[in-house]
Order: C-alpha cells, then structure tokens, then sequence
C-alpha cells in the first residue's frame, strides 16, 4: 500500500506511514471511532473521485453518470433495507451536513428545535451557541433528570414543548450511554406537531445490528447518521425517511442544490460497500459483542469505584468523571492513556463546572477494540489497564503501554469482515 505515494511524494507519505503504525501498535477506544474493511477504502481511494455527479441518479446535471448512478443506487438501496426506511439521501458529506440539511429541509428560519443539551451528551450541531446554525433556528434543551441513571426529563420536555412548539424534536446524542423511551418521546412530538427526528450517528451500527432498538419502530419520522462510526464505514452521512415522500423530496432538495455542491461519489460507493457489509449477519454478532464489551468495561470501572455518568451503559460508550474519581481532569487522564497507547477523549459530564478543553470526564467506547475481535475478556483487561493509569499515573505508564502493544499485536487490525 501506499507505493505510489511513496515514490511521489514523501512527505505525506511519513504521515500516513506513521498513522498506520499508531493504529496498529495502540487501541482505539474513542466511541466514534472505528476501522474500515480495505474493500471500503478501496472504494474511497477509487476513480469516482475524479467524477461531478451533481444532482440524483437518474437526474444528473452532467454527463457520463451511468456507473456513478449504479453506486449511488445501490447505497440507497442498501441502506433503506438496513434501517427499514422508506427513503434514503447518501449525498451529505458528514453527519453535520446531515443535520444542517434537516433542519433547512424542515423549517424557516427562526423555527424552533428541541434537542438534548451538550453538556448532557447532546452533539454542536444540534444548535450549540458557538455554531453558525444556531444562529439560523431558535434551539431549546431537554437534559436528563437523573444523572445517576441517565432518565430524561420527559415531563419538563412535554411541558417546554408545549410552550415553545418546536418544528423539529431531536433526539440523538454523542454522549449519551442509555437508550431512550423511543415510544414517550414520538407521542411528545405527536403532541406537539413537531418532526420526531433522531441522530444515530454514534448507534447506527447497533441499530444496524439489532443490537439496540431501531427508532423507526416506535413511529420516529427521519434519522440522520455519520456512516463512520459504530456502521464501520467510510467518513460522511445519510439521512433516512421511514415513510414521508413529501419530506424526502424536501431533504433531497435541502441537500442538493440547498446545502452541497457534487456528491462525493467514491465516499458514496464506499457507503454502499459498508452497508452490503452491515447487512450480513455477521454485523449482527459484531454489534451484540460491541454492546457486551462497553458494559464489561462499565462493570470493572463501576468495581474500581468509578462514577460513571448515566451509571453504565446499554450501548457502545461510557462516561466517566475522572475528576470526583481520581482527582485529575479529563485532559490529564487523555494525555496519560494515550501515552500509555490508549486513545479516547476528554469530556464534558453533565452541568460540569470544569472547562470544555480541560473538563471532568473522559469518553470512551468498544466499536474499534470489537473490529479488532477482542472480546469479553480483552474489554475488561482493556479496562483494568486504564484504572492502573488512572490510578497510579506516569509510574505506570511504561509498563502497561508494553502490555497495551502485546495485545494490538495479538488482535491486529483486520483487512476485512466475514
Ligand atoms: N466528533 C463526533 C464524536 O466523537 O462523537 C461527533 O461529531
């Protein structure tokens, strides 16, 4: 791999190199994070970088779209099948375009969006006060009502919802570790008028997988998701419909020509490549193992006497307040494991009182640790080696980054997935 580049051009080569060896040799444990099968960078890497495709297949604004048209068909195609959707749109380039789309697609500017609030595990783009887009549409918060066990608030948000009448009810989040009352939340929206729409992005591989609840079931109108995370495939986004024409013609149209210019055609080609690997079973035992590794996780912290926000997990993430358990910040701890070759993210925990960038908590999560095979046993090794850094600081990093190596060489990354 890589000869080409080698030869023409070395500086970024020793980039790439070098981000090879760091994935091989270290374990990825932030819960957004996965690796992709050589087929879908395959697809990435292909010739359909070189093609404008503007427009749908079918419906294009320049010529020569007959393969293009067959990739983008079979994406679609695939991913309604995976979701139980009736309409898929695979053009927007990430889960951020995703959500903007939505929100063009469905409201005038000034209307308002109910989501989750970020510092309870609610995601920028559903309306942070530092992003451009909330300055666009009015957004208002729901949080949890007890951190202890991480329950929403539904009575505050029907109460708030009546009042404030949001277009759009957002559920959705990038650090959040239970699953919702899907059922309270639609009949909310219901009440209300508002488009039930849920950001899968960190679960759609679970949803996928069957191994959590698949939000179109309890009657939610649209989902928008990254395809890189828990769905194992390349960097972008989608947006599902489970039964309105008329508002996949309005997504459609708010993701070309309202937001992106052409579509990232091989990006698309190797969504439909993750997706044709999602639909086999196998996906089914990986997102189970995903989900049994986070809580083997959750349990060895919980016995290393760990406050874990949301008291566990149901899904593939954790939360944990390094700064009540041990005393150091979530940038402290990040620094240490990563030295210690295990990469997750600091975090914000719930209404923390410490700073974004140096804040009490760290996120972490088992999708890529599961691509690699690691099991039941490996999650909670991984897990004891984080409390023995968390623990015991810089002594213990050279001993257990030696052992942290021994295991990613045991379970290498795989080229790809039965
Ligand atoms: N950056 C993603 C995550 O890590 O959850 C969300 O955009």
């Amino acid at each position: 791999m890589y000869e080409h580049l080698k030869q023409g051009d070395a500086e970024v080569f020793v980039a790439l190199d070098g981000e090879e060896k760091r994935e091989a040799e270290g374990l990825e444990l932030i819960p957004s994070e996965n690796y992709v099968s050589l087929a879908v960078r395959e697809a990435l890497g292909s010739v359909l970088t070189n093609k404008y495709s503007e427009g749908y297949p079918g419906k294009r604004y320049y010529g020569g779209q007959e393969f293009t048209d067959q990739a983008e068909t079979i994406a679609i195609e695939r991913a309604k099948q995976l979701f139980g959707a009736k309409f898929a749109n695979v053009q927007p380039h990430s889960g951020a375009n995703a959500n903007i789309a939505l929100y063009m697609a469905l409201m005038e500017p000034g209307d308002t969006v109910m989501g989750m609030d970020l510092s309870h595990g609610g995601h920028l783009t559903h309306g942070h006060p530092v992003t451009y887009i909330s300055k666009v549409f009015n957004f208002i918060r729901y949080k949890m009502k007890d951190v202890s066990t991480g329950e929403i608030d539904y009575d505050e948000m029907l109460e708030v919802a009546k009042r404030e009448k949001p277009k759009v009810l957002l559920a959705g989040y990038s650090a959040y570790s239970r699953e919702l009352d899907y059922a309270k939340f639609v009949s909310i929206a219901r009440e209300v008028g508002a488009v039930a729409v849920m950001d899968i992005s960190h679960i759609a591989g679970l949803i996928a997988g069957k191994a959590v609840k698949n939000p179109f079931d309890y009657g939610f109108d649209v989902m928008t998701s990254t395809t890189h995370k828990t769905l194992r495939g390349p960097r972008g986004g989608i947006i599902l419909t489970r039964e309105s024409e008329e508002l996949a013609k309005k997504i459609d149209k708010a993701v070309f020509p309202g937001l992106q210019g052409g579509p990232l055609m091989n990006t698309i080609a190797a969504k439909a490549v993750c997706f044709g690997e999602a639909l086999k079973p196998s996906f089914e035992a990986y997102a189970k193992q995903v989900v049994e590794n986070a809580s083997a996780m959750a349990i060895a912290f919980q016995k290393g006497g760990v406050r874990l926000i949301a008291g566990g997990t149901s899904n593939h993430l954790i939360l944990a307040d390094v700064w009540s358990s041990f005393g150091i910040s979530g940038h402290e701890a990040e620094t240490l494991l990563d030295a210690a070759g295990m990469t997750l993210n600091k975090n914000v925990i719930a209404d923390d009182t410490r700073k974004p960038l140096d804040p009490s908590g760290i996120r972490f999560g088992t999708p890529a640790i599961t691509s690699r095979g690691m099991g039941r046993v490996e999650a909670t090794r991984v897990a004891e080696l984080m409390l023995d850094v968390l623990k015991n600081g810089e002594s213990s990093v050279e001993r257990v980054r030696t052992e942290v190596k021994e295991l990613a060489q045991k379970f290498p990354i795989p080229e790809s997935f039965a």
